[in-house]
């Protein structure tokens, strides 16, 4: 496997430059908490590191050293298409290099041959009420194949410490190799009765979610492979990485741990604004009987924070600035689907909805994250059930939070255990400091 020997060739310096760093500066201060981060959600608190990812809150996030436009027009992509291939995209996460053609087919070669799906993940979805979120059943799936794994295997074989990386990253290629069938398979089930389109063996992973989603058109392959992309790693902050490499610390195994990720992505300040900001964003186009003026959507958004709600698709912990995920997919949208009318209702939210909340003076960001406009592009090649997007959500963000979890293990991280206090504790060092 190509990307196994680049990791390993590149692992004694890692762990060289890791170890000399904890060993000879260990006491260095990178930062201080104060009682407000304690109480607000640890935010802005620097405790974690990952070199795969970083997000700059002026300029937005970089993919190993790369910005968004960069990552695009670099990575290979298939012949005629605008959007590289993600097997690229995935070879650049976990090895840290930029990808030939060669090496990103040989990821989508890899997905291809572990691709397939065992029967019995279909059988549990089928078992459970019709009703059941898109998300929870997404989960449920991934723990479903977790006998599968071959790091719990050579765990319990008793593998050495130095070992661990290599199941964790096999573990890896086999479930994302399977997510966007699992995905897929769960819309056919709650949204087309049932009818299920098999993968196309001649298809990258990215074309194949399209086509196994019933839509075979050029442009949603496109869309695929650029949703993909755009949601795979953030840093590792934000809830679902977290959540995932908290879960896989304990050395539990990338099944369980994913499912925690999702989990925690299922919420709706973070992946579930999605389908959160394509309702809202409907509830302002039924509510004027087509595309508003500013001025009814300034009004729309001040009902909305009246109300005590916040406008999904806006703000963020980190940024502060419009989200370059977001500005790739609403040129997109330019290019592609310049009169669907529900973008150009989320293009005058673009305009508006940034004053109303830097008016309102809540918001430390009131500019546009990822998810104001990727239900739009969704719901225009007819993915229409919003319920449905944090599902792709989930598909993209594996690929970031596979490939920091197989460096965790390699660069030996060990189980996280922060310290907590009590609100007296907290009380006498304000005292004692006053
Ligand atoms: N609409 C209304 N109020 C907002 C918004 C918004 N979009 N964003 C922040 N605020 C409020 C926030 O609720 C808080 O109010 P209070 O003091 O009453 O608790 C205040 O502004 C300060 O919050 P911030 O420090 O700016 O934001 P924080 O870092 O706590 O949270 C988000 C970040 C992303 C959770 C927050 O901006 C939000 O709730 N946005 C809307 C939901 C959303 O789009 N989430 C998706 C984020 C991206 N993702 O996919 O994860
Ligand atoms: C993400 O992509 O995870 C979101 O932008 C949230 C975050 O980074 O905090």
């Amino acid at each position: 496997m190509i990307v196994k020997d680049k990791i390993e060739s590149q692992l004694p310096e890692w762990r060289d430059r890791v170890q000399k760093l904890v060993k000879e500066h260990g006491d260095v201060k990178v930062g201080d908490v104060t009682i407000a981060q304690v109480y607000g959600g640890m935010r802005g608190v620097r405790a974690l590191v990952t070199d795969i990812s970083y997000v700059d809150p002026q300029e937005g996030i970089r993919l190993r050293g790369f910005t968004i436009p960069e990552v695009l027009e670099k990575l290979p992509r298939p012949s005629k298409a605008s959007v590289p291939w993600v097997g690229g995209l995935y070879y650049l996460l976990l090895v840290g290099e930029m990808p030939t053609k060669e090496q990103a087919l040989a990821v989508e070669i890899d997905w291809k041959i572990r691709g397939q799906v065992p029967p019995h993940v279909f059988d549990v979805l089928k078992a459970m009420p019709r009703e059941t979120h898109p998300m929870m059943l997404f989960s449920q799936a991934v723990l479903a194949l977790q006998p599968q794994s071959v790091f719990a295997k050579c765990y319990q074989e008793g593998m050495t410490r130095m070992e661990y990386w290599e199941p964790m990253l096999l573990d890896s290629i086999n479930l994302t190799a399977k997510l966007p069938t699992i995905a897929a398979y769960i819309y056919s089930l709650k949204y087309r009765d049932g009818r299920f389109t098999p993968p196309d063996p001649d298809l990258d992973w990215g074309a194949n979610f399209a086509h196994m989603m019933g839509v075979d058109n050029e442009d949603y392959e496109e869309l695929s492979r650029l949703y993909f992309i755009l949601h795979s790693d953030h840093e590792s902050g934000n809830a679902s990485a977290h959540a995932t490499h908290l879960a896989a610390s304990t050395l539990s195994d990338i099944y369980y741990a994913f499912s925690a990720g999702l989990n925690s992505l299922a919420g709706p300040l973070h992946g579930l604004a999605n389908q959160e900001s394509l309702r809202w964003l409907q509830s302002v186009y039924e509510k004027f009987g087509g595309v508003p003026t500013k001025e009814q959507v300034r009004d729309f958004a001040w009902e909305t924070l009246k109300s005590g709600q916040v406008i999904p698709g806006y703000g963020h912990a980190v940024l502060r600035k419009s989200d370059p995920r977001f500005i790739a997919q609403y040129e997109f949208a330019q290019r592609n689907l310049p009169d669907d009318e529900l973008f150009q209702l989320a293009s005058v939210v673009y305009e508006v909805v940034p004053g109303v909340l830097q008016e309102q003076g809540k918001a430390k960001n009131p500019w546009a994250n990822l998810d104001a406009i990727s239900g739009t592009l969704q719901h225009h090649y007819g993915i229409t059930e919003m319920d449905f997007y944090t599902v792709l959500f989930g598909v993209g963000r594996s690929l970031g939070v596979t490939a920091n979890a197989v460096w965790a293990r390699a660069l030996g991280q060990p189980i996280e255990r922060p310290k907590s206090l009590t609100t007296a504790m907290l009380e006498e060092t304000a005292n004692l400091e006053k």
